[in-house]
């Protein structure tokens, strides 16, 4: 999907601050933190959402999953934080293109997200 601005970031046709990247992963800064530190972390695939994932995915989702606490620690997250997949419109989803946000840091900080 050409016009997807994850895979543009993935493809690195677009800026964003990358803080790993793998062959099958990326993960960034988020554009609007949340937080004190709010990373995204994407399949270079592009699938739509959580609902659009099949068992081909657990390995690529476990990947991500694993990865989670691995970046919260090296980014300052170390004492807590959230994983979060908004899925479809009602979950809140906004960019159609699969993504975990990782959410956390020393609080004060709203747990609206
Ligand atoms: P959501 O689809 O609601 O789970 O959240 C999408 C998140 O993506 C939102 O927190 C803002 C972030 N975002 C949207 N566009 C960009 C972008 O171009 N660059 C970066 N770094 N983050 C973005």
């Amino acid at each position: 999907m050409t016009d997807c601005i994850f895979c543009k970031i993935a493809r690195h046709e677009i800026p964003a601050k990358v803080v790993y990247e793998d062959d099958d992963l990326i993960a960034f800064h988020d554009i609007a933190p949340a937080a004190p530190v709010h990373l995204l972390v994407i399949p270079k695939q592009h699938i739509e959402s959580l609902a659009g994932v099949t068992e081909e995915h657990q390995a690529l989702l476990g990947k991500m999953l694993v990865l989670a606490p691995k970046l919260a620690a090296e980014f300052g997250a170390g004492n807590g934080f959230k994983t979060l997949f908004n899925t479809g419109k009602d979950g809140g989803q906004v960019v159609f293109h699969l993504h975990m946000h990782i959410i956390g840091g020393p609080r004060p900080w709203s747990n609206a997200q």
